[in-house]
């Protein structure tokens, strides 16, 4: 074909015939399949590159950001994280950018796959009501984030604004069990954590970089319980990983798991058995491990208080049989412990007084047991923190039966409990304590913060010891 011709036909809007100037020929067209998060589109098997078109509408939703707690999240196909979207290098993508009748907001969409000025940003600028076309061919592989770049800028990116885009390389990835979206982002919002009822955007505590939420998948529990992520022993997972921020860089690490590999960063060049990996905002990774025996495993960014104070938690569940040769089943490794190694009391440091004998030496003892032990979670007066641990002090849950309770401190506990009319869904580690210190324990709280005033002895610890652990959820205590 002439030259000319072709530049006559770039112009008049067949871009398509320009892109196969370059490179291996696009060959036919298919319309991109989008997926909400946890999701991924499937593998893409072709061997040539074609014309992909993408569908993708932005609206603002409003929906849980926390138990109790609601956002007017904008969004990039009705969820946060947006649509996760699949193609492979050489791709000619014809974008297709909607923005719902109802946005009060004009938006645009900034792929950082895309080579040219913004990153489509500047093409795509659309009123509600509207839709924009662009197109761009996908010159390198990698896993990239897109955002809207509408001013304010930040503004559109704290509501929820951003989610992934892979480009598989020529011939794909190798071939894995389960394929995995996750997305980490935080929120700014008028109230504090867990403060309930509809919240606003913060522009003052965005500016100040004081996220009240870190959360994976738009939501504190988005990624947990009934929605954690699921596998099985001997298989491999692979985690598309995103960082939507708009502040803060992500200390990416899955508690109890090694990443056999990591495309660090979203490029493909492989990292071997990585611990953690750093995911800048605006940035990916893609993380792959194998299930070696089962539990439940948490996602965290290892900035920890981000984890265990403002959401940043998830779980995959792997179910399987035990491999002790791998693992013990009797050191935790599901949880960490925040400040003073709660729950590591390897070994209790030997006292020199005699071990408590009545009910008020215990109450004694365990006032130290408790602050060593469970205190970093339950809190100093065992007041619990909103969404995350349930109270001790007042707790309807404890006082209604000592038996349990003990259960609880010796097996652990997960899954969805009520404590005074509030849900949990989290996670206890058992605890390695002995028999005189979770008597103690026990005793001392339950003769603190109008607790019930139940004695709880040695012999009842010992007792239940002999029982079997009651049926749990995840597997806490295995
Ligand atoms: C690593 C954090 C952590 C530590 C340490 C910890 N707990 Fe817990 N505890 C939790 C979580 C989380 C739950 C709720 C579990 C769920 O949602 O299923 C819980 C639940 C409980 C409950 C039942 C719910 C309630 O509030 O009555 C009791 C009782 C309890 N813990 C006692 C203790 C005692 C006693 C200790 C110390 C000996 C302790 N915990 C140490 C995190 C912890
Ligand atoms: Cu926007």
């Amino acid at each position: 074909m002439p030259a000319r011709f072709v530049l006559a036909l770039c112009i008049f809007s067949l871009p398509a015939l320009c892109f196969a100037q370059a490179g291996p020929e696009i060959q036919g067209e298919e319309t991109a399949v989008l997926t909400d998060a946890p999701n991924v589109p499937p593998p893409i098997t072709r061997d040539h590159p074609t014309k992909v078109i993408v569908h993708l509408e932005t609206k603002e939703v409003t929906t849980r950001l926390a138990d109790g707690v609601d956002y007017t999240f904008w969004t990039f196909g009705g969820q946060v994280p947006g649509k996760f979207i699949r193609v492979r290098v050489g791709d000619y993508v014809e974008m297709h950018l909607g923005n719902h009748p109802e946005s009060r907001f004009p938006h645009n969409i900034d792929l950082h796959g895309v080579t040219g000025p913004g990153g489509g940003a500047a093409a795509s600028v659309t009123a509600p009501g509207q839709t924009s076309v662009f197109a761009f061919k996908a010159l390198n592989p990698g896993l990239y984030v897109y955002h809207c770049a509408t001013a304010p800028v930040g503004m559109h990116v704290a509501n929820g604004m951003y989610g992934l885009i892979l480009v598989e390389p020529e011939g794909g990835l190798p071939k894995v069990d389960r394929e995995y979206y996750v997305m980490q982002s935080e929120f700014y919002t008028a109230g504090g954590f867990g403060e309930t009822g509809h919240q606003g955007f913060s522009m003052e505590k965005a500016l100040r970089e004081q996220a009240d939420y870190v959360v994976f998948n738009g939501a504190v529990g988005a990624l947990m319980g009934d929605h954690a992520m699921k596998g099985n022993v001997g298989e491999t997972i692979r985690l598309f990983v995103g960082n939507g921020g708009p502040n803060l860089v992500s200390s990416f690490h899955v508690i109890g798991e090694i990443f056999d590999r990591v495309y660090a960063e979203g490029s493909f060049d492989i990292e071997t058995n990585l611990q953690t990996t750093l995911i800048p905002a605006g940035g990916s990774a893609i993380a792959e491990f194998k299930l070696d025996v089962p539990g439940t495993y948490l996602l965290v960014d290892h900035s920890i208080f981000r984890a265990f104070n403002k959401g940043a938690l998830a779980q995959i569940k792997a179910d399987g049989p035990t491999n002790v040769a791998i693992y013990s089943g009797k050191l935790m490794e599901h949880v960490y412990q925040p400040e003073g190694g709660a729950v590591q009391v390897v070994a209790t440091p030997r006292r020199a007084a005699p071990p408590a004998q009545t009910k008020q030496q215990r109450v004694e003892a365990g006032r130290r047991v408790f602050q060593q032990n469970c205190a970093a979670c339950h809190q100093a007066e065992g007041q619990g923190l909103a969404n995350v641990f349930p109270p001790l002090a007042g707790s309807d849950f404890l006082n209604a039966d000592k038996q349990r309770a003990i259960g609880v401190v010796l097996h652990g506990l997960s899954g969805e409990v009520t404590v005074n009319g509030a849900k949990f869904n989290n996670v206890m580690p058992a605890l390695r304590l002995e028999d005189p210190d979770v008597a103690s324990a026990l005793t001392y709280i339950y003769s603190q913060w109008k607790n019930a005033g139940h004695d709880v002895t040695p012999a009842d610890v010992a007792a239940a010891r002999k029982l079997p652990a009651p049926e749990q959820a995840p597997a806490a205590g295995h």
